[in-house]
């Protein structure tokens, strides 16, 4: 069994990131300014300290008791913080709603955020009925209950999850968006399940195809009223897909696949079939809806891109971003998110006037395999417009492109897997827009 090791960031004493950029930027006077509040601090009595902090209100009577709300909920302060759908949709339940990246923090995506994509609504799966067949090319098929599936070797891994329709608003240009609607078709979650190879293990090992034989592939379906259904190249994922229970510690939620989901770490989102009820070894793609029709790309000379599983590396700046305000000049840190199929990110480049000049950001660690990479560049706002992008390297040497190398390569025909350098404008009055 693989075991990912969390690296912990290296930290200064003071808990603040070393960066001496960071202080440059700062400038001696802020600098000096923290320095005098911490000398003040040293020296004040316990009064002089209390002294301007009146008694808020909520300081002044017992709070609310606990088991209040017996499942959490965040502030009500927070109530913004909600995925939203990026148009109506003429039936709901084939739709998608999209996270709040501008408003989230670190790389995990809590669950009541994380993006949805359905084509046919949210199943109510009574676990107990439920059952995950294992067939095909197997040495002996079986049928799963959930409870034999929990009793199986299992394992937690962070992935980020992208539907390959993410960013399609930008195929022809600034679409004006704000971050939520251009990108937020993105989670990363910490998944808990069985490895798939632990489970063809579990049904005898696939039969081996004999030399010369046509490689194994496996086709997964979902319980939905979709019966979503695609088929995936068995040997290229064997280790390192996952069948998964559990999401962010807790078990799925519903319309995130309750109780059982395929996460293929990489591939993009429609191959990480929900409400998983059937793995099926075969010797070859089953040519399905969503892997012929759907999910495939036209490309400038008719043909057409099938089977395009990889997420291309990708990047994009949360803070500062549309519907963010710089509200005067000086310091902002500019932090964002970064992620590829193929690997883990190696770096992250930063351009504030539009790409003519590039800067390396700070990189967060750990940075795992196949997961979300937080970023952070220091950069002073002159108080003058600027134009800000952010630029991935992944760990195969792989550089975002630009747009316009994109529609070069893939013509305008292109809807899935656009990740596409993205830019943000800042006016002279601090506003920050898609443009
Ligand atoms: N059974 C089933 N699986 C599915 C889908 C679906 O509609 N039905 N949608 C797919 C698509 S297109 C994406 S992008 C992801 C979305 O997963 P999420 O809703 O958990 O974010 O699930 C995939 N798996
Ligand atoms: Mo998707």
């Amino acid at each position: 069994m693989r075991f990912i090791p969390d690296r912990k960031p290296s930290l200064p004493a003071d808990g603040a990131p070393t960066s001496s950029r960071r202080r440059r930027l700062l400038g001696s006077a802020a600098l000096s300014a923290l320095a005098a509040s911490h000398a003040r601090a040293a020296t004040a009595t316990p009064a002089q300290l209390l002294d301007p902090l009146a008694v808020p209100p909520w300081t002044r009577t017992p709070g609310a008791p606990i088991l209040e709300h017996p499942y959490g909920l965040p502030s009500s302060f927070e109530s913004h913080v909600v995925r939203r759908a990026a148009r109506q949709w003429p039936m709901p339940g084939a739709a998608s709603s999209l996270t709040p990246l501008a408003d989230l923090h670190g790389t995990l995506t809590p669950n009541g955020l994380v993006y949805e994509r359905h084509h046919g609504g949210v199943p109510d799966i009574d676990p107990d009925v439920h059952r995950l067949a294992v067939h095909g090319l197997v040495a002996e098929p079986k049928l799963f209950t959930m409870d034999d599936l929990l009793r199986l070797p299992s394992e937690s891994r962070v992935h980020f999850m992208e539907c390959s329709g993410n960013t399609a608003s930008e195929w022809k240009g600034s679409s004006g968006l704000p971050l939520q609607l251009t990108h937020g078709l993105l989670s990363c979650c910490e998944w808990t399940g069985v490895r798939l190879s632990t489970l063809l293990e579990a049904v005898g090992g696939s039969t081996r195809p004999a030399s010369g034989a046509p490689p194994r592939w496996i086709l997964a379906e979902g319980a939905d009223a979709a019966a979503m259904t695609r088929s995936l190249p068995l040997d290229a994922i064997l280790d390192r897909a996952l069948v998964v229970y559990a999401q962010n510690g807790e078990r799925l939620r519903p319309e995130n696949g309750y109780p059982l989901r395929l996460i293929v770490p990489g591939y993009e989102g429609n191959t990480h079939v929900k409400w998983l009820r059937r793995l099926k070894v075969v010797d070859g793609p089953l040519e399905t809806r969503e892997e012929t029709s759907k999910y495939t790309g036209l490309l400038p000379d008719g043909r057409a891109r099938q089977f395009a599983f990889e997420m291309d590396a990708k990047s994009v700046i949360t803070r500062p971003s549309p519907g963010q305000r710089l509200t005067r000049p000086g310091y902002y840190p500019i932090v964002g998110l970064a992620w590829s199929g193929r690997g883990s990110i190696r770096t992250v480049e930063i351009s504030t006037d539009g790409g003519a000049n590039w800067q390396t950001a700070r990189l967060e660690a750990p940075i795992r395999d196949r997961a979300l990479t937080r970023f952070t560049f220091d950069w002073a706002w002159q108080g003058k417009p600027a134009t800000l992008l952010s630029r991935a390297t992944d760990s195969t040497g792989y550089v975002q492109p630009t747009r316009e190398a994109l529609v070069a390569a893939r013509g305008l025909n292109s809807y899935y897997h656009y990740n596409g350098i993205q830019s943000w404008r800042i006016g002279t009055d601090g506003s920050v827009s898609n443009a």
